[in-house]
């Protein structure tokens, strides 16, 4: 018989939500209780397109809208053979960001529609488990000012929570949305419990591709 697969997991949500902390506390979760699981993060920069992702996010440099938003996708593409083998192999992944802030924050820009957005990511592997960590404007203005990246501004992030929340009425998808405005340990309890079902169902479920 095949090995079990591992889960591919996704965090998603606003900045300052908690997406990195709870990600590192997930995947320490999973690997002290005997489930082998590793991070990821998209965009990955240390690839040759991640470094151009990065000098863009840095304001290093300019790069046309549509061009930057394949450029993303295109660095989660780059690393789909990686995350089968894993899977593959039983390692449950557990990534910050995917396809969903791909589409988010294109979409948020002027002339920009959901569907042309989510063109270049249909087929990517399919998430066993999306979690939202949902956290009002409010709340994220509480947690310190925005850093000094692209997209950082408040202005943006609301426009960008609006098409999260689009996104979230797609049934194909499972999310979750986790309310991140708990304390630090409250948010892991409930993302380590949805994690947990998502791996012993995946387990014994094929891969499935994301928006077909
Ligand atoms: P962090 O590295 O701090 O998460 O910021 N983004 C991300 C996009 O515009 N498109 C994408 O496909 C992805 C994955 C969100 C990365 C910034 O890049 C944005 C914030």
């Amino acid at each position: 018989m095949a090995a079990k697969r591992g889960a591919l997991i996704v965090l998603e949500g606003v900045d300052r939500a908690g997406k990195t902390t709870q990600c590192k506390k997930l995947v320490q979760a999973l690997q002290q209780s005997g489930r082998p699981a590793e991070m990821m993060r998209f965009p990955d920069r240390t690839t040759t397109i991640g470094q151009l992702i990065s000098a863009y996010l840095e304001k290093k440099s300019e790069l046309e809208d549509h061009t930057v938003h394949l450029l993303f996708s295109a660095n989660r593409w780059e690393l789909v053979p990686v995350m089968k083998k894993k899977l593959e192999q039983g390692v449950t992944l557990v990534v910050d960001r995917y396809a969903f802030s791909g589409v988010a924050f294109t979409s948020a820009k002027p002339g920009f529609s959901l569907d042309w957005c989510m063109k270049p990511d249909v087929g990517l592997p399919e998430p066993d488990l999306v979690m939202f960590l949902q956290l009002s404007p409010t709340e994220a203005a509480l947690r310190g000012q925005f850093g000094e990246e692209r997209y950082e501004t408040s202005v943006f992030q609301r426009a960008v929570q609006q098409k999260f929340e689009h996104l979230m009425k797609d049934p194909s998808v499972n999310w979750q949305v986790i309310d991140a405005s708990q304390s630090i340990e409250d948010v892991h309890k409930d993302i380590t419990s949805h994690s947990l079902n998502a791996v012993n169902t995946a387990q014994n479920l094929p891969l499935g591709e994301l928006w077909k």
